[in-house]
């Protein structure tokens, strides 16, 4: 091998005060492990001497607790994006210790070619292997490497060992051209590969290779189905045979897109014991677990993902089972495994989860009571916004009764009502397609709230304005969550005390 061989402390004297950093990975896979708790060391070294040291952080999505939680607990980020989900770094978001920027993860490859950012001066890339002219074998999520190889002036490779030789043959790396000359993305269905097996980077601009020996695969495990995420879970299926019967969805079923989480889970559950769904695709940007069970079983035919976002065990099973598991997956960049144009194209169905949603249909994903950050819209938007069909998912209500999911106005808005078809939740099925704003408003109402909710939901209505699109009333719209902040209890939401 003609790179250096460093150790991750050698590797860290590298990255300097104010520099942008691109790491690789997608969610916990694929992430570096051992550079970016060395860069941290190095912040704390720096901090203690009196010196300023944090850099601005640019990955696929959340990364690790070895990147954004090594980091964060050292205080050295000035600036992050395009996700995060990982407690000490949410803190400190929600701190203003740092500057955080929410962006939908299929843009932030192309945003960074274009210059909106400045220079990438070095990325971190974990891979299974590199060769002497350049080809990277990536690791188990492709994120934005690719670019982050294109557009770093250096890179620093973590190696690890752990990464099995099997894994070749499992990445198709595309880097779209950018506008005006970009060409349609060659993907007509969810297995056609576009790009090649492997990532490539200029030999001249790797400062050299770090050997680990890193496991792999996340550790928390899922909760179990409950009853309500098994709710959830059969009216989404309830929906989707509905949807097959009246011919709005092809007999032989359209690709799948499901987020993170326990709710994504139940669904992928109910979909695997169905037996009127026929077998199906994946089109998404995260395969869980479950989704290895249905690889296995046949209900999945293939998978189309940027991360393979499996525990431990299921990491080891896979690539245990990689003879005839090799060809029903493969991981893409993020600009890829959400990119609009393809989703449109193949009639993605999009399932994601909500914080909570309005009697009007616009989703809140990302911001707890509109202020404090949860995760981020993450790949949410670019699928919902392009879907065949846009499902959101949420337990109708939270913390034993007191809050209602389904609210009279979202306290942030990361998806309007113009790109949300369908709310699921444990009461019901609210379609909100081929209505107006305020049908949509009792369709929501009496299939997706919760029965202790309905009526004050009814009652917000009788008091809003009349005359308009959609109805409003200026004084009680947040009443729902007033009472949440004043008695921690949106059921004590009262109408008299709050109308002027
Ligand atoms: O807080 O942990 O402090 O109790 O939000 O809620 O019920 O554990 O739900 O883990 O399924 O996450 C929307 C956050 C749901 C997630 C969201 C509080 C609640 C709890 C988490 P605590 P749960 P889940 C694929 C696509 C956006 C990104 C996305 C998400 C915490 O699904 O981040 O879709 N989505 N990505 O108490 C007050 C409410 C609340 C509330 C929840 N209405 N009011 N607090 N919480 N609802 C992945 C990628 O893109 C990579």
């Amino acid at each position: 091998m003609i790179y250096p061989i460093l150790t991750p402390e050698e590797a860290a004297e590298f990255v300097q005060n104010g520099m942008n950093v691109g790491v690789s990975g997608f969610t916990i896979p694929g992430n570096p492990k051992v550079v970016p708790p060395a860069v941290a060391a190095k912040a704390r070294r720096e901090h203690e001497a009196g010196r300023e040291f944090k850099i601005n952080l640019f990955s696929g999505a959340s990364t690790n607790d070895y990147t954004d939680g090594e980091l964060s607990r050292a205080n050295a980020l000035n600036f992050r994006t395009p996700y995060q989900s990982l407690p000490e770094l949410r803190k400190r978001i929600n701190a203003g210790e740092l500057h955080y920027n929410d962006r939908h993860l299929s843009e932030l490859a192309q945003e960074f070619r274009y210059g909106y950012y400045g220079k990438m001066d070095i990325a971190i890339i974990e891979a299974q292997s590199i060769t002497d002219d350049g080809e990277i074998v990536l690791g188990t999520a492709v994120g934005n490497s690719p670019t982050w190889l294109q557009v770093a002036d250096k890179v620093i490779i973590e190696l690890n060992d752990q990464l099995p030789e099997t894994i070749r043959g499992l990445h198709d790396i595309y880097v779209p051209a950018d506008p005006p000359v970009r060409r349609e993305i060659p993907i007509y269905h969810a297995s056609d590969r576009a790009g090649k097996p492997t990532a490539h980077v200029d030999p001249k601009k790797v400062l050299g290779v770090v050997k680990t020996s890193m496991p792999l695969g996340k550790n928390e495990p899922f909760s179990p189905v409950d009853d309500v995420t098994r709710r959830i879970g059969e009216n989404v299926c309830a929906f989707l045979i509905n949807e097959m019967k009246q011919g709005r969805m092809p007999k032989s079923f359209l690709p799948i897109q499901s987020g993170v989480g326990n709710i994504a889970n139940a669904v992928l559950d109910a979909l695997e014991s169905s037996t009127e769904i026929p077998a199906f695709e994946m089109y998404t940007e995260v395969v869980q677990d479950s989704v290895l069970k249905l690889l296995e079983s046949g209900r999945c035919k293939f998978a189309s993902t940027c991360s393979m976002t499996f525990s431990h065990e299921a990491m080891m099973e896979f690539f245990a089972e990689s003879e005839h598991l090799h060809d029903k997956l493969l991981m893409r960049p993020s600009e890829i495994s959400n990119n609009p144009e393809i989703i449109r194209r193949i009639g993605v169905i999009s399932m994601n989860t909500a914080i909570e949603a309005d009697i009007f249909g616009n989703i809140n994903s990302s911001h707890v009571s509109g202020t404090k950050l949860m995760n981020g819209i993450g790949g949410s938007g670019d699928f919902t916004r392009n879907a065949y069909t846009s499902i959101f998912m949420c337990p109708s209500i939270k913390k034993d009764d007191c809050i209602s999911t389904i609210v009279p106005m979202v306290t942030h808005v990361d998806h309007t009502d113009h790109s949300v078809d369908i709310i699921v939740t444990d009461q019901g099925i609210a379609d909100l397609r081929g209505k107006d704003p305020i049908q949509g408003a009792y369709e929501i109402i009496e299939h997706a709230a919760h029965p202790v909710y309905r009526p004050l939901l009814r009652e917000y209505l009788d008091l809003c304005q009349k005359g308009g699109h959609i109805l409003l009333n200026h004084d009680l719209a947040l009443s729902f969550h007033r009472a949440l902040i004043a008695d921690g209890d949106m059921r004590k939401a009262d109408f008299s005390k709050y109308l002027k």
